[in-house]
């Protein structure tokens, strides 16, 4: 009897070690939500703060840990380049922001949602929070006398009414509050900078500001369907695991519980079927997955989003290396055949406006959407997923694509082959094109012979296997 139990105990333990790292929603509501937001495909992803006006990395300079990546002026000591950081709040004033003009290039470039980053880990709220003085409707700002002040609630409304589906990125961290950064001691890393175990009242406090920052976010900005949480090292310590130990940071002693239960009933009793994403820290409050620059090897069995930067900085940095449409689309193309979301991340510049290059990448995605969309929006995954260089996606009506990814350096021959289709076709299209297509069958491939005239169709040609 008590080997059996000892035995049942192992099993137990060792699934629960090697399990899903996925937990999928038990309310209805958010089960419906999810569903619909995957068939979204795609969307836009915004890093918009304080971090714009010099053109920096967003938020992490302020942080002791030395990383390649995260470059400081060095001429400066830490504690006068954190003043002189936190004190960039005093110089936002970006005259030239419309959000109605984000959302109107978003929308022709196919992008369904948005998540903005309500505060990032800098702790500057770009709402008009009651929680703190740190924010962009303070008198401190120069742009707190603008009539779009309150950004966030500005930029909700101006997407929501293109009918996009909209997510608030939240910050779980937040370096310029004392109850998570104690200015009575140092700040060694990205962790906060007390044994909670000494203090516990400074870090309820801490729980208590969150929770009611959220709750504002919730209940004062309209229909919300994303709650996108970052900063996963804020967490329960029994939720550290391998991933969290290879970002190389330091863990606490301590336990960094902000209480995702509480925050969770509240966030989903303002906004009922709320989609909740506490990112990497996995379970109930992970709704799905997000890999961040870059897209799985294979489809993955649960709901997830690749997070990617056009360019190579989340916030606005002044000559970014933006990636090219073609490999954009490319992107966009492999992540929906292996059944994720692409959410595509701009940083607008300080003045407001998106940079050009970004908007010439959205019009030219828009291009492409145009005639292609019916291969992406609510499509599912089916094998062999991708062969070569093309993809393969299947509608909700049984309708199958073949992607067959262009490269722009070489000349598209007359005939082309697509491995191993899902199936074989009784008829070919070739969306943009409306003479007939020819092909023939070649062992398990299809050869298609194109026709004339299709120079106008780039970076994939979508054909339809009916
Ligand atoms: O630390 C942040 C980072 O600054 C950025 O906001 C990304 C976007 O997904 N999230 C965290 C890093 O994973």
């Amino acid at each position: 009897m008590k080997n059996s139990l000892l035995f049942l105990i192992f099993i137990a333990l060792w699934f629960n070690c090697f399990s899903q790292t996925y937990t999928p929603p038990s309310d209805p509501k958010v089960t419906a939500n999810l569903a619909q937001w995957g068939d979204k495909k795609f969307g836009l992803f915004m890093h918009w703060g304080i971090y714009s006006i010099p053109g920096i990395v967003e938020s992490w300079s302020i942080n002791s840990e030395d990383a390649d990546w995260i470059p400081r002026d060095s001429t400066k000591n830490y504690d006068e380049y954190k003043k002189w950081y936190f004190d960039l709040n005093k110089q936002f004033n970006p005259v030239k922001f419309d959000p109605t003009i984000w959302a109107n290039y978003a929308k022709k470039a196919g992008m369904r949602y948005v998540v903005f980053t309500t505060k990032h880990h800098d702790g500057f709220s770009m709402f008009d929070t009651k929680q703190s003085d740190y924010k962009v409707t303070n008198a401190a700002v120069p742009f707190s006398l603008h009539p779009k002040a309150n950004i966030v609630k500005e930029v909700f409304t101006a997407f929501r009414d293109q009918g996009f589906m909209i997510g608030a990125y939240f910050s779980k961290p937040d370096w310029h509050n004392e109850n998570y950064w104690w200015p009575r001691y140092a700040t060694p890393d990205r962790n906060n900078n007390y044994d909670i175990r000494l203090h516990p009242q400074r870090w309820k406090n801490f729980k208590q500001f969150t929770y009611n920052q959220l709750e504002e976010l919730m209940t004062d900005y309209g229909k919300v369907d994303i709650l996108w949480l970052d900063g996963g090292w804020v967490r329960p310590k029994a939720t550290v695991n391998a991933e969290v130990l290879s970002w190389g940071a330091p863990i606490p002693a301590w336990d960094q519980d902000i209480d995702m239960p509480n925050i969770s009933k509240m966030a989903r009793a303002k906004q009922p079927g709320l989609i909740m994403v506490d990112r990497t820290v996995h379970g109930e409050y992970e709704n799905y997955q997000t890999p961040e620059q870059k897209v799985p090897e294979k489809p993955l069995d649960y709901p997830w989003e690749t997070c990617m930067t056009m360019g190579n900085a989340w916030g606005y940095v002044p000559n970014d290396n933006y990636k090219s449409t073609n490999t954009l689309i490319h992107l966009l193309v492999d992540i929906v055949a292996k059944g994720g979301n692409f959410l595509l991340n701009i940083g607008p510049k300080p003045d407001g406006t998106l940079p050009e290059p970004a908007l010439q990448r959205l019009t030219e995605i828009g291009a492409w959407m145009d005639i292609n969309k019916e291969a992406i929006y609510a499509t599912q995954p089916i094998a062999p997923y991708k062969t070569d260089n093309v993809c393969f996606t299947r509608s909700k009506n049984g309708s199958i694509y073949a992607l067959y990814l262009l490269d722009e350096k070489i000349k598209l021959s007359s005939k082309i082959t697509i491995k191993s289709p899902p199936k074989m076709p009784k008829k070919l299209t070739l969306l943009g094109v409306k003479s007939t297509i020819k092909w023939r069958k070649l062992g398990d491939n299809l050869e298609v012979i194109l026709p004339v005239g299709i120079r106008y169709l780039k970076h994939a040609l979508v054909f339809k296997l009916d």
